[in-house]
């Protein structure tokens, strides 16, 4: 007989569409809610799917171990599993200091997950090594926004406003594939007249649906805003009042886009001057505009310069702060807001505070109950960390919750060589990654429909992930595991494992942080469909939109940010040819540890591919379907052609949810940008050959 539906959201990414649960005996039955305000009854392929998983006969339910690095995994018991751990933790800190452990999160843990993992690190294990993947996802924009508005929240507003912008141009986001169900609000506007136009190296969905389409040469986005800017200022669209009342250092901008001639933009970026001006009028004489950026703007190792030169163009637009227009990133990750405010991010502490700050230490400290000067100082980011792994100063045992790094880190084969370096690599996961395949030890955890949690979605609406059935004996949630992980290393700090005990701690500990969660509960959250942060206080109504009188600056002005445009770490020449980009497809998520593994998703797209144009295949003698090889300076990886006009003729574009031969991490460069310590997944040089039929 079905039990009461339970209200929850999709595990997937940050939009976060409101689903409703129906636990029956043969199956888990999967609707969308209709009144949800950021679906309102829609969901993606994924989502529909979403519930297979819960049974999936692989599914993890015991914890897995090795004897030796050769020797295969074997079941084992819990009690076995975490003595182990312990055992290597301490053998690790004995050896090399607190420092050789290390946590490496995720933006798919819940707030209390993101917050406890941060808590153990430092608390715990003593450990400065912590850090998570949303340092591969949304760190250059949240640099970005930080030195700008003195904030990081991906949208300042709700994603209905969208709708009312008359202007919108998207930059390296593809929500059509990303985020389908969001594509309601842009429609909404393009219905009443609105004019979308979409930057991007492809014709990607959400570009086809844009009046404007400009297809720059991949990470020469900096240059074409600096361009817009330039015509902007030319043509007198530019708002005096408002930078004159709510900026400070416009001059040296201007200063610096003066030289962003349209036909020098158009040599550096390949887009047509005529088309650049185009864009340019259609944003200085919209009424209410907007300018999204998403990855295609941010991983690359100018990411932050980029989301910058495109802040400085909607300040002098006067957008940021006005209804209906405005900057905003995009996040990817379920909880890719929440993620990155309380803790699992080398520098941070709860409440988006910095673990620097005197204050901030002191105040989190008194939470925990410890002394504020045994907290670790900052710690090295995810790839810095990754890169180190098993050398000198790097970490030796590493503990991974919510991330496949052997697919989704740049550089995969290096990756691969620092993990196997490690004396043991721990895994929390519900499905047999391909980095969960690598560890010493696996311990099997919950999914999302087993387990409460907040979650906080791209608006930074934080909500609430309710449970709808018991998870399969012999599974623990990731909070049961930290607690006796700390249980078991000794420590006297209380690490509880019920979710609503851990929010209400984290509700003190963000207390007064720029991230204020002091006024959320679940029962708000439950009554007023999410509660937007900053909240401080219980009577408080939460902060939809921010920054219509003030910038969270300490004058409350935003700050221009003069950029100048650098190529690439690595661009094209003789022997790798073509760019490479890499990115997303509609039917799977990430890594593919999940989406690799349901039925229908694996029946929509089942091949990992690379989408060349027609004249590159022509070159290479490959057609619809062959397979092609890529290789450059790191690695290679074998994929079926996609042959498509869409892209431009000097770029090859591949989704990175596949592993193995297939790994398009195989081939990306682990340049940083010096200020997020983003890598560039967005362009590297590859050479294309095809590949033999007979001998692939
Ligand atoms: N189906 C699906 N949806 C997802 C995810 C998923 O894995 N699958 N992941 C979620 C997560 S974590 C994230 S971060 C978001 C990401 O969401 P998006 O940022 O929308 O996704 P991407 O495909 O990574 O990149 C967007 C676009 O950037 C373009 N691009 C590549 N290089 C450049 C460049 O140099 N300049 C410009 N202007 N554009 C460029 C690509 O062609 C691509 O169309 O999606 C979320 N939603
Ligand atoms: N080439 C290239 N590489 C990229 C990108 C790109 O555009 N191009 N994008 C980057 C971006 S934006 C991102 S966000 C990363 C994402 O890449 P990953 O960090 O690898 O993300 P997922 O594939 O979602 O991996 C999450 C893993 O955690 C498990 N999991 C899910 N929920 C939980 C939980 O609550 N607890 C535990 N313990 N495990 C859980 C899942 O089963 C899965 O194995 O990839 C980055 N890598
Ligand atoms: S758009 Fe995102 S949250 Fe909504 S159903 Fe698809 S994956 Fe899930
Ligand atoms: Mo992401």
């Amino acid at each position: 007989m079905d039990g009461p539906p339970t209200l929850t959201h999709c595990p997937y990414c940050s939009l976060q569409c409101g689903i409703t649960l129906r636990v029956a005996p043969d199956r888990v039955h999967l609707a969308p809610q209709e009144d949800f305000p950021t679906n309102r009854g829609g969901l993606c392929s994924k989502g529909w799917n979403a519930a297979e998983l819960l049974d999936y006969p692989q599914r993890l339910t015991e914890p897995l171990v090795r004897d030796r690095r050769d020797a295969p995994l074997r079941p084992t018991t819990w009690d076995d599993a975490l003595d182990r751990v312990t055992r290597a933790v301490r053998r690790s800190q004995q050896d090399y200091g607190p420092d050789g452990v290390g946590c490496f999160g995720g933006g798919g843990l819940t707030n209390e997950k993101a917050y406890h993992l941060g808590k153990f690190a430092r608390v715990a294990l003593g450990t400065s090594q912590i850090d998570y993947n949303g340092r591969f996802c949304m760190s250059s924009s949240a640099a970005a926004t930080t030195r700008a508005f003195g904030i990081d929240r991906g949208l300042p507003f709700p994603l209905a406003d969208i709708a009312a912008a008359d202007v919108v141009v998207l930059v390296g986001a593809n929500p059509a594939d990303t985020m389908p169900p969001a594509m309601q609000w842009f429609d909404e506007g393009r219905s009443r007249g609105a004019t979308h136009i979409t930057i991007d190296p492809r014709r990607s969905s959400t570009a086809r649906g844009s009046k404007l389409h400009l297809q720059p040469v991949p990470g020469t986005d900096l240059a074409l805003a600096n361009g817009l800017l330039h015509l902007a200022i030319r043509h007198g669209h530019i708002d005096t009042d408002y930078i004159a009342e709510r900026t400070c250092g416009f001059e040296q901008v201007r200063r610096v886009v003066r030289s962003y001639w349209p036909d020098r933009v158009e040599r550096i970026t390949g887009v047509p001057a005529a088309q650049l001006d185009e864009a340019a009028g259609l944003l200085g004489e919209a009424s209410t505009a907007m300018v999204l950026t998403a990855r295609g703007a941010e991983q690359h190792s100018n990411g932050t310069d980029t989301t910058s030169a495109f802040i400085n163009l909607a300040l002098a637009l006067g957008l940021p702060g006005r209804p209906g227009s405005g900057f905003a990133t995009l996040t990817g990750q379920g909880n890719g807001q929440g993620g990155r405010e309380h803790g699992q991010k080398a520098d941070q502490l709860p409440g988006y505070r910095r673990l620097d700050d005197p204050q901030a230490r002191a105040h989190v400290a008194a939470v925990w109950g410890v002394d504020p000067d045994s907290l670790p100082g900052p710690g090295t980011s995810a790839y810095e960390m990754l890169d180190r792994l098993g050398t000198d100063g790097g970490v030796h045992t590493l503990l991974v919750f919510a991330s496949n790094v052997a697919v989704s880190a740049p550089h995969a084969s290096h990756v691969a060589q620092r993990l196997a370096g490690l004396d043991c690599l721990v895994v929390s996961d519900f499905v047999l990654s391909e980095t969960a395949a690598l560890a010493d030890v696996v311990l099997p955890c919950t999914q999302w429909a087993e387990e409460e949690g907040t979650m906080t979605n791209l608006e930074g609406r934080v909500l609430l992930r309710r449970k709808a059935l018991d998870p399969p004996p012999g599974v623990s949630s990731d909070l049961q595991i930290l607690r006796a992980l700390a249980e078991r290393l000794g420590c006297r700090v209380a690490f509880a494992d019920r979710p609503r005990e851990v929010f209400d701690e984290l509700r003190a500990a963000s207390a007064g942080g720029l991230a204020d969660y002091a006024g959320i509960t679940y029962d708000r959250i439950a009554d007023e469909q999410g509660v937007f942060w900053p909240c401080p206080n219980e009577e408080h109504p939460g902060t939809p939109r921010l920054f219509a009188d003030r910038f969270a600056t300490p004058d409350g002005r935003a700050r221009f940010h003069p950029v100048q445009h650098r190529d690439p770490a690595e661009i094209p020449d003789a022997q790798y040819p073509y760019y490479l980009s890499t990115g997303r497809s509609r039917s799977h998520y990430q890594s593919g540890a999940q989406t690799r593994r349901v039925r229908a998703l694996v029946t929509a797209e089942p091949d990992a591919y690379a989408e060349l144009h027609p004249e590159l295949a022509r070159r290479i003698g490959v057609g619809p379907g062959d397979f092609v090889r890529l290789h450059n300076r790191r690695g290679s990886a074998v994929l079926r052609a996609r042959i498509t006009d869409d892209i431009r003729s000097d770029t090859v574009f591949v989704p990175f949810h596949w592993g193995g031969e297939a790994t398009a991490n195989a081939l990306t460069n682990p340049a940083l940008d010096p200020v997020s310590r983003m890598p560039e997944f967005k362009a590297c040089a590859v050479a294309v050959s095809a590949v033999d039929a007979r001998h692939p």
